[in-house]
């Protein structure tokens, strides 16, 4: 029952990592609509802190709340209700990312981005207000200098503080009352579901008691949960402790699908169960995200922007496989600093439909957004006549849809599809060539884009 994304049918979202709400209404109305898109995931939109010392504002300070309120980087609380209507309007729904393990860091005080006064060595943020006897005891956590250190420990993950943010105590009711009062706040405002940060620090027990004080949609039905828990494989927390909360970030689709690209001998073996990785119905899947695209939180071996040719067939094959619920990542630029902080500009629109002012717009990749209207389509359906030469694969969704994608750029060759017979658009690339299949399902498949090696074809997509 916390499963339900209510998309009407639409199976993808799209994280626009640390836009602005006046771009993101924009962006809901000339875009994310019209190419099917369910869900835009926002940054925090509640108040944090403004970080200059050391840092020129790093994108960060966003995940060091100090109050409730609605006004933060993204934008205030008007702007926020603007959005989140426009949005719903056209048929995208708002998901926020809810930062409710802790408030800001040891060390910090002052004035939040809405005005708040707070002071964390203290324990004081007036702005809720939260005062000492909400937070875990430092003193008392097993870790011996009060941070977490031992992750194969769930009360030394759970009950320290995460890099020294102060750890909220969601074991008391009054904690449990202003963060479901927040989302319910939310909720009221149009708001259809959220992203836990840092669940994994919280325990399984006090995020359904949350939850459970959280209200319906206006529109019914619970709203949608995903929680973040990086397992890997390599702690004491596993993402099957949540799975009853909502969906869960598989990361370890992340290292399966990067190596899938760098060996695509690999793409059949991307979703391992023997390996841990969560159920296809609980699987938030995405093949970055704002952290390990950056080396915070479970780097490795992984594919981004700044790869494109690769981060494109990540990224199309992941929606044209049946695994999981898959959220696309939209990125600004950033260089060798990986505490950069989102360009200062608005989201400016090229005539060729990419994005300018330092953001990326991986969302808007033809390979990438063209694929959203392929896994709408196939949704429900299993994986078929499987194809992996090691230097080219191909599979069929059902009778829906076909997929292929060729390592070295070039592809000349027949194979099944399951369609039925008839002229169908390569949707990768806006009709630009056709696939004929003919009364035995069969097709011969002609690749020769190297940047964009890939062709998909659906039942009822464009003629
Ligand atoms: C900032 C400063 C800190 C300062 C702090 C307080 O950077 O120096 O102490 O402020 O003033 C973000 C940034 C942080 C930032 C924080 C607050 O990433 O740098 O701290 O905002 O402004 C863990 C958590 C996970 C978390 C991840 C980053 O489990 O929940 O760390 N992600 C979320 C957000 C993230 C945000 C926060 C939480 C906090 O998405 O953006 O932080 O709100 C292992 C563990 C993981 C652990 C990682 C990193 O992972 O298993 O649970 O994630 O370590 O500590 C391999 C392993 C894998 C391992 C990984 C490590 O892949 O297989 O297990 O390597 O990279």
């Amino acid at each position: 029952e916390f499963t339900d994304p209510h998309c009407n049918g639409k199976q993808v979202i799209v994280h626009l990592f640390e836009w602005r709400w006046p771009d993101i209404a924009l962006e809901c109305e000339r875009y994310l609509s019209k190419k099917g898109y369910c869900a835009v995931q926002v940054s925090p939109p509640n108040e944090h802190v403004v970080v200059t010392k050391d840092y020129p504002r790093p994108w960060w300070e966003v995940y060091q709340p100090v109050s409730y309120k609605l006004t933060s980087r993204c934008g205030n609380e008007d702007q926020f209700k603007d959005m989140v209507s426009r949005c719903k309007k056209v048929g995208v729904r708002v998901i926020v990312d809810g930062v409710i393990n802790h408030m800001a860091g040891l060390g910090r005080s002052g004035t939040g981005t809405a005005g708040s006064s707070f002071n964390s060595d203290n324990l004081d943020f007036p702005g809720v207000p939260y005062r000492r006897e909400h937070f875990n005891d430092r003193s008392t956590c097993p870790s011996g200098d009060g941070n977490v250190n031992n992750y194969g420990d769930p009360n030394n993950v759970r009950n320290c503080y995460l890099v020294g943010l102060t750890d909220l105590n969601q074991g008391v009711e009054y904690v449990r009352d202003k963060i479901s009062g927040y989302f319910n706040n939310l909720i009221d405002i149009g708001v259809s579901g959220f992203r836990i940060d840092a669940a994994k620090h919280m325990w399984p027990a006090d995020i359904s008691a949350i939850q459970k004080r959280v209200k319906d949609l206006p529109e019914g039905g619970k709203a949608f949960w995903a929680h973040e828990v990086i397992d890997q494989n390599d702690g004491a927390i596993k993402v099957g402790e949540y799975t009853s909360l909502g969906y869960v970030t598989e990361m370890r689709y992340c290292q399966k699908i990067a190596q899938g690209v760098h060996n695509f001998g690999e793409l059949g073996n991307v979703v391992d169960y023997g390996w841990g990785m969560t159920p296809s119905a609980n699987a938030l899947v995405f093949v970055d995200n704002h952290d390990n695209q950056r080396g915070h939180g479970g780097g490795g071996n992984l594919i981004t922007h700044k790869t494109p040719r690769d981060y494109k067939m990540a990224q199309a094959f992941t929606l044209a496989y049946n695994y999981g619920f898959v959220r696309v990542m939209s990125s600004y630029f950033f260089g060798d600093d990986s505490d950069a902080g989102p360009p200062d500009k608005d989201v400016s629109i090229n005539g060729d439909g990419s994005c300018g002012n330092g953001w990326v717009c991986e969302h808007r990749w033809a390979p990438i957004a063209n694929m959203v209207a392929f896994r709408n389509a196939v949704a429900g359906t299993g994986i078929e006549h499987w194809f992996d030469s090691g230097d080219v694969v191909a599979f069929a969704r059902g009778n829906k849809g076909f997929f292929a994608m060729a390592k070295q750029g070039n592809l000349d060759q027949t194979f099944r599809t399951g369609l039925p017979a008839g002229e169908y658009c390569d949707i990768i690339h806006d009709c630009q060539q056709k696939v004929t299949v003919d009364g035995s399902g069969n097709a011969h498949v002609h690749i020769s884009n190297n940047e964009e090696p890939i062709v998909a074809i659906i039942v009822g997509g464009p003629t």
